[in-house]
Formats: structure tokens, C-alpha cells, sequence
């Protein structure tokens, strides 16, 4: 089984967030264990503070390293990146990370644990990024007002992709960026909607004549909205 922990100040941000669909049955089928942990369970002081102000001065506030060095030791068995067993990854979500992408969720899905730790305010104290994980990581080029979102992507991503989480094994595979073009467009019924026509292909039953529709219009799909997927 795989299991997830969130560090983070919303634990509460999580309550509901896997109690849908596949993240659902994945759960509910012992395929994953995902938990979601109050950063400030692991600070020492009365007021259970985890943050401070910037070295250097300027606006925000910097996530301490104390608590959360203290909650990856708990949670994956290691105060620096060296320690953490091969099958962990030790995940920071921020806007300085490389890209998360479908390969690195693959990786996820064989591996044993993912810790995830959600930054907030103006960042997270540099020396998490430079000794603790194995992995900073970013959802794409936007401004979030903290990690915990990007941290429910990487999870829905990564669980999907554990074997028997989809009902048909061939879907994982058979999808957008598996062969790195989007989906064709589908239709269902009725066959003309407000005057317009579902393609004709589709309703007359030729498999082969479909196929190469489908192939055809997920090219076309691409270049039109992701022409960078198509370049090298
Ligand atoms: C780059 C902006 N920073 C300049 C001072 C401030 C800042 C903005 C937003 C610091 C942290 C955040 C919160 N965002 C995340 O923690 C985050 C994120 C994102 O904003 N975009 C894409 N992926 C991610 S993963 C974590």
C-alpha cells in the first residue's frame, strides 16, 4: 500500500478532497493511505509558532525549518535527503520547483511513501529545499496562495495511476500524455444538438474508419491548443 502524508497549516483543507471517485476507491480498496498532519503538531514552543520573519528584512513571513525537519523525521525516518530510504520521496510544493509531470506521478505510484509539504506566506526557509527533499516541485507557472492545492494534484495523479484504482486497466495507458497528444474530442447523444451534428464517422460503425478519425482529430486538438507538445 502507498501511503501519503501532507504536512501542512490546513490540515482541514483535505477533509473531504479524497472522498470522491477513484481517490475514493483507491482508499476505501487498501491501495493507499493518505493523511493529512498540522505542521504545528511538531513545534515545542507555547503558541505553537511556525513561522518568522525574512533574514534581510522585507513583507511575509518564512515557514520555520524546525518543525518541519521535526515532521519529515516522524513521518519518513530521516533529517536530510541522504537518510530517506530508496521507495521514499520527500516532496516540496513551491513555485521555484521543476515541473510535476505524468513520468514523475508513474514514479510516485511504484514507490512506498510520498511526503508532501505544503509552503505558505512568502516561502518556506531555503535550507528544506537544500537538505530535506528529494524533490521541489511546482503544478505550473501561476500564483497559488499556498501548496496545499498543488499537493491534491500531485496525489490525484499519483493514485489513479496505482494498479486496480481505474476499473479498466488499459485506460491509464490509453490517454493524454501516456503518447504525448491530447485526447480526441468524444460525443454521446443525441446525434444533433441545437443544430449541431456529431461526426458522421462515429454513428456508422467503420472501427478502422474511427480510429483514424480519432487519431486524426487528437493531432489536430494538439495543434491547435498545445502546439509545444508537437515541437521535438
Ligand atoms: C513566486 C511568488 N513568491 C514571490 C514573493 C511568493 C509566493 C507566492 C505563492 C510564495 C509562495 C506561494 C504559494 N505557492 C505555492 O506554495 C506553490 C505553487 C504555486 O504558487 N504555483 C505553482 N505550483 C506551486 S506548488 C506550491
Amino acid at each position: 500500500m502507498l501511503r501519503v502524508d501532507i504536512i501542512t497549516i490546513f490540515p482541514d483543507y483535505f477533509r473531504e478532497a479524497f472522498d470522491y471517485g477513484i481517490i475514493r476507491r483507491a482508499r476505501a480498496a487498501g491501495l493507499v493511505d493518505i493523511q493529512a498532519h498540522d505542521l504545528r503538531a511538531w513545534t515545542l514552543d507555547k503558541h505553537h509558532v511556525v513561522d518568522d520573519r525574512p533574514f534581510g528584512g522585507g513583507d511575509g513571513m518564512v515557514l520555520k525549518p524546525e518543525p518541519i525537519f521535526a515532521a519529515v523525521e516522524s513521518l519518513a525516518g530521516a533529517r536530510r535527503r541522504e537518510g530517506i530510504a530508496a521507495g521514499k520521496r520527500v516532496v516540496l510544493l513551491s513555485p521555484q520547483g521543476k515541473p510535476f509531470t505524468q513520468s514523475l506521478a508513474a514514479e510516485f505510484a511504484k514507490g512506498e511513501q510520498i511526503v508532501l509539504i505544503c509552503g505558505r506566506y512568502e516561502g518556506v526557509d531555503e535550507r528544506v529545499a537544500e537538505a530535506l527533499v528529494t524533490d521541489e516541485l511546482s503544478i505550473g507557472d501561476y500564483v497559488l496562495s499556498g501548496g496545499e492545492p498543488a499537493a491534491l494534484t500531485v496525489v490525484d495523479a499519483t493514485v489513479r495511476l496505482l494498479p486496480g484504482a481505474l476499473g479498466s486497466e488499459t485506460s491509464a495507458t490509453n490517454e493524454s500524455f501516456s503518447d504525448g497528444l491530447l485526447d480526441c474530442p468524444q460525443y454521446t447523444r443525441p446525434p444533433e444538438f441545437e443544430g449541431m451534428r456529431a461526426p458522421e464517422v462515429l454513428l456508422n460503425g467503420n472501427h478502422a474508419e474511427i480510429a483514424r478519425w480519432r487519431r486524426d482529430a487528437g493531432l489536430e486538438k494538439t495543434k491547435r491548443n498545445r502546439p509545444d507538445l508537437l515541437k521535438e
